[in-house]
């Protein structure tokens, strides 16, 4: 079946008591026993509960995966994953991920003898000479937040199985969606999510998610998911699903906005440079249209003015709301500098200053690009 229709069906027949058409929300801890150890599926919900077990088969099917785990947030899906490795193993990181990511590396794991090295993904040799003998993991975001440069993903996944056939390649899809991109037919090992973002896609709930092929590595990672316990509550996996069914039709209208507030900016004497996937400014336009179905929702941009100009603009907009996060049917603006990716601050893969972040939601094109107007006029 194609994307819009799994979107709506997979993992979400008729509950089979009582044929509620929409997937119940089974707010329960624990589940009674036949006998000692004879149940039905489900014991404790920790390990798994129904309304979480349709959520995870629809993401798996929606990344063309064969299992899906979800999590009680983007982080706690990341964190379950880093905990594949052990003491001693590198990882490659590109140097343009979520501020979020960056701190958990860095002023988390590394203090569990986890070694990082951040690299420009777009640029295959640098994944290339950043692998170690001990290289068990390459992590990066295409396209990535905030910069939202592309790499490629059939390349890159290659290269790592090539030069090192004992490490995964983990691709944060959050920016994407599987609707635009796949990253495991592209030869990725694992697909993260933030699913706080597009796939909830109303900005009412914080979730994370992961998508694999391996039964092998699901099974570790069910492991860790129950031992661990950083599990979605039956609501918050309720909401995700109810955002996935119309993942498809809020896409295509999240891009037609973006590419049009792009284009409105490009042409701006404001603004120094926009960045966005599909634009012709775009240095990776190219491989964007190939791996992409669009460009997405999220527009970046630079202002003459610098930061100062920047944190003006943002605090002008009205239609735009000025706050963390993206993906939700509201549009939403910020500085990632100094909010999303204020931890990377002072670091190698410090983010500039001026840069505006904005999460182009599905109000009217035209009173986005009005709102933008009024909020750049006194620059
Ligand atoms: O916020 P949480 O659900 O824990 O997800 C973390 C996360 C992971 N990966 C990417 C690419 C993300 O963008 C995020 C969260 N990002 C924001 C809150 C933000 O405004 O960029």
């Amino acid at each position: 079946m194609k994307f819009e229709t799994q979107a709506i069906h997979a993992g979400q027949d008729p509950d089979s008591a009582t044929g509620a058409v929409m997937t119940p929300i089974y707010q329960t801890s624990t589940f009674a026993q036949q006998g000692v150890g004879r149940h039905r599926g489900y014991e404790y919900a920790r390990t798994g509960n129904p309304t979480r077990t349709a959520l995870e088969a629809c993401l798996a099917a929606l990344e063309g995966g064969a299992h899906g785990l979800a999590f009680a947030s983007g982080m706690a899906a990341t964190d379950t994953v880093l905990r594949l490795l052990a003491p001693g193993d590198h990882v490659v990181a590109g140097r343009d991920v979520y501020g979020g990511t960056y701190r958990l590396f860095e002023r988390v794991l590394k203090g569990y003898g986890l070694e990082f090295s951040y690299v420009d993904t777009t640029q295959l040799s640098d994944v290339e000479s950043a692998l170690r003998p001990n290289t068990r993991l390459v992590w990066l975001e295409t396209p990535s937040n905030p910069l939202l440069r592309i790499s490629d993903l059939r390349a890159v996944a290659d290269l790592v199985h090539r030069a090192r056939p004992s490490a995964w390649l983990a691709v944060d899809n959050t920016f994407a969606t599987p609707y635009l991109q796949r990253p495991l037919e592209l030869g990725a090992d694992l697909v993260i999510h933030s699913t706080t973002k597009y796939l909830g896609g109303h900005s009412d709930v914080v979730g994370g998610a992961v998508v694999v092929r391996s039964s092998e590595l699901h099974e570790r990672l069910a492991f860790l998911q129950n031992a661990v316990g950083a599990v979605p509550g039956p609501l918050d996996c309720f909401l995700v699903l109810r955002g996935l069914k119309t993942l498809a039709v809020r896409m295509d209208r999240h891009a037609l906005n973006a590419a049009a507030v792009a284009e409105y900016l490009a042409a701006q004497s404001q603004v120094e440079r926009v960045i966005y996937p599909f634009h012709a400014s775009h240095p990776e336009q190219d491989l964007a249209r190939r791996q992409m179905r669009s460009g997405g929702g999220m527009v970046s941009v630079t202002l003459r003015g610098g930061a100062a100009a920047a944190v003006r603009a943002v605090e002008r907009t009205r239609v735009f709301t000025l706050a963390e996060s993206l993906g939700g049917v509201e549009s939403l603006i910020e500085i990632p500098a100094a909010m999303t990716h204020a931890s990377t601050a002072g670091s190698p893969i410090e983010v500039e200053p001026g840069l505006i972040r904005l999460s182009v939601g599905l109000e009217n094109v035209e009173d986005l690009i009005a709102d933008l107007q009024q909020a750049l006029q006194a620059e």
